[in-house]
């Protein structure tokens, strides 16, 4: 078994370096943020994923895990920090993974092997990481090695994706991949696989996040489309899904969460050929403009409306609310712009809505799973009680088994706007509300 220090004790960084720990390693989890690493040590574990908290816990009581301000000399350093996009010019802000670098360098020694595991655009590995780190007067390959290895889990399923999951590793030139294979083999049951390089491995990561966000822009325009021809899209695409190599993704009201709204712009970082790429990333975006779109036009005539939204996270089931649709619904409806601008620029294309209503709207957020948010919550009835309308955003479960009964009682209108496809359209047929969905 061997030393390892990770680098970030995020989202990726402190269920690896727990996963780690329990497989026998000893791990060091280094971050810079104390407060972070005090509440850790207490047992407080910010994010909520199944087994995660005893994980932590277990493996920082057996000794195994050392949560530390300082990185530590390892035979392994994981890079597991952030890299955020930076909205104004669409490219991956690298300082985390530079910094991360430059501190390895202080305590990098012969031997040791450097893999950098965040979402990085194609090339970082090779011409960010590798200068920085051989600036020590190393040299890649020949005293140290460096590789990437993306991380590929699913939230709301982190620990056993960690495990199962695939792996693909791609060396920088020079490297010997096999030390890093052989960390990965301690914990991981999926295969170990790898690419010709490690820009390939980059590459390959964003693709998947690629495909994926490009297919539910599919799935939206295809939505949108059918709702034009008074068709249900969600009984469309389960059928046409029946095809051996169909295989259509599910519409809603926008792509939230920390990967898919990104990762697409990082293949643009050093490549101006991004067009089907960035038009996917256009059409999800536009998808709370759709949705306003459609309220503007089912309420043409009133003067205010009271909306429901009934779900915060960024998708189901999970406290997540980063890049959260119906947090960005939630504040359009509620921005003062909002009645001038209709459905903004989706609308003109999409429906012939007219307005939102000139006093403006008045909006409740719900959700359960949530504890952290930019807006105030409210509890379920609440919400619902007088509402004009309820919109579900988010495909929590417990949404799935709403009462329409229940719902008919507290909403004050008539209209349930189901951006999720999570409602059993025949339970609600027997009650006065009239059910819409993308
Ligand atoms: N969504 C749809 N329609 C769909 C599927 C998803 O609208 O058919 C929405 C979700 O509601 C959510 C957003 O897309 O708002 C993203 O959710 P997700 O479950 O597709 O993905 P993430 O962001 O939670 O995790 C993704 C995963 N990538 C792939 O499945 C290819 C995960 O495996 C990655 O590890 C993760 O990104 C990451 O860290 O990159």
């Amino acid at each position: 078994m061997s030393r390892v220090c990770v680098h970030g004790l995020g989202y990726i960084g402190l269920p690896t370096a727990a996963v780690l720990a329990t497989a026998g390693h000893d791990v060091t989890g280094f971050d810079t943020d104390a407060e972070r690493l005090e509440s850790l040590a207490r047992g407080d574990i910010y994010m909520q994923e199944d087994g995660l908290e005893s994980t932590v816990v277990d493996a920082y009581e057996s000794g195994a895990l050392d949560l530390s301000d300082r990185a530590e000399p390892a035979e392994y350093h994981l890079i597991c920090v952030p890299t955020p996009l930076d909205a104004e010019t669409n490219s991956a802000d690298l300082s985390y993974v530079e910094t991360a670098a430059r501190t390895i360098r202080r305590c990098l020694r012969t031997g040791d092997t450097v893999i950098l595991e965040s979402t990085v655009p194609p090339a970082t590995t090779a011409e960010v990481v590798k200068p920085i780190l051989e600036a020590s007067g190393m040299e890649t390959g020949a005293d140290f090695d460096l590789v990437y290895s993306p991380e590929t889990v699913l939230p709301g399923n982190v620990l056993v994706e960690l495990r199962t999951n695939d792996r693909i590793v791609g060396h920088v030139d020079g490297t010997h991949p096999d030390t890093a294979v052989d960390l990965y083999d301690s914990f991981v049951d999926g295969e170990i696989v790898r690419a010709p390089d490690a820009t390939t491995a980059e590459f390959v990561k964003l693709a998947q996040n690629t495909f994926r966000d490009t297919n539910i822009a599919l799935a939206n325009e295809l939505a949108m489309v059918a709702d034009d021809y008074g068709i249900d899209s969600r009984e469309a695409i389960t059928l046409a899904n029946r095809h051996p190599r169909v295989n259509l993704h599910d519409p809603g009201p926008g792509v939230g969460g920390h990967c898919l709204p990104i990762d697409p712009w990082f293949l643009g970082q050093r490549s101006d050929r991004l067009d089907l790429v960035a038009r996917a990333r256009q059409i999800n975006d536009g998808m709370v403009d759709y949705i306003v779109g459609i309220l503007a036009e089912e309420f043409p005539t009133t003067d205010s409306l009271t909306v429901a939204i009934l779900g915060a996270a960024y998708k189901g089931n999970v406290a997540d609310t980063r890049g959260s649709p119906g947090l960005t619904l939630a504040r359009t409806l509620s921005s003062p712009h909002a009645a001038e601008s209709g459905a903004g620029v989706t609308q003109d294309r999409v429906t012939d809505g007219g307005n939102l209503p000139r006093n403006g709207c008045t909006v409740r957020v719900h959700d359960s799973h949530v504890e952290d948010c930019s807006v105030t919550l409210s509890p379920l009835e609440e919400t619902l009680s007088g509402a004009d309308v309820a919109v579900v955003t988010t495909d929590h479960d417990e949404y799935a088994t709403l009462d329409p009964d229940l719902v008919a009682d507290l909403l004050g209108g008539d209209l349930v706007l189901d951006t999720r496809g999570v409602l059993d359209v025949e339970a609600w047929s027997d009650t006065d509300l009239r059910l819409r969905r993308l």
